[in-house]
């Protein structure tokens, strides 16, 4: 289920028209996934305010659309470019890894948000390669479990 030359054309031809919102499309993706799956609140705990929109979720929010800016950069080496954000989130952070996996959660919720804000945009076409490349990058992101 390797990205395809037209996939990464896709994504990064979606990318270019969205990056500009990348705070905007990461506060909605967060929030969304804060109150449609709660279990994913215990990693925020620590957090004033957890609500959607929040001060802090639109900060978080725009860290994690810059971990897919990233991302994006390393299409073709997912693995090697996402290494030291993998391990973060496996040894560190500890965050379990089906929270990236099986297009649920944040995956999910990011390509939700991106057909709402960008419908034109958007098209079968784009639907499927920008799925295909947040499945890679949730792979590359749990590659560092064990
Ligand atoms: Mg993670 C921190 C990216 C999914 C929980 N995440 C971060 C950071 C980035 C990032 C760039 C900041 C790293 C730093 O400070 O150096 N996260 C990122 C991506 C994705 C993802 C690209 C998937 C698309 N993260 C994810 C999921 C969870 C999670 C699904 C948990 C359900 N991330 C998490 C936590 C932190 C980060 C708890 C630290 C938050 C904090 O600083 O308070």
């Amino acid at each position: 289920m390797s990205l395809s030359a037209k996939d990464k054309a896709a994504v990064k031809a979606l990318w270019a028209k969205i990056s500009p919102k990348a705070e905007d499309i990461g506060n909605e993706a967060l929030s969304r996934m804060l109150l449609v799956y709660p279990q994913t609140k215990t990693y925020f705990s620590h957090w004033s305010d957890l609500t959607p929109g929040s001060a802090p979720v639109r900060k978080h929010g725009k860290k994690v659309l810059g971990g897919l800016g990233l991302a994006i950069e390393k299409i073709d080496d997912l693995f090697g470019g996402l290494l030291t954000l993998s391990e973060l989130h496996a040894f560190q952070l500890r965050v379990d890894p089906a929270n990236f996996k099986l297009k649920i959660i944040l995956a999910h919720n990011i390509l939700v948000v991106l057909s709402m804000l960008f419908p034109d945009d958007f098209t079968p076409e784009a639907h499927l390669a920008m799925d295909k490349f947040l499945a890679r990058v949730a792979l590359a992101l749990s590659d560092k479990y064990r």
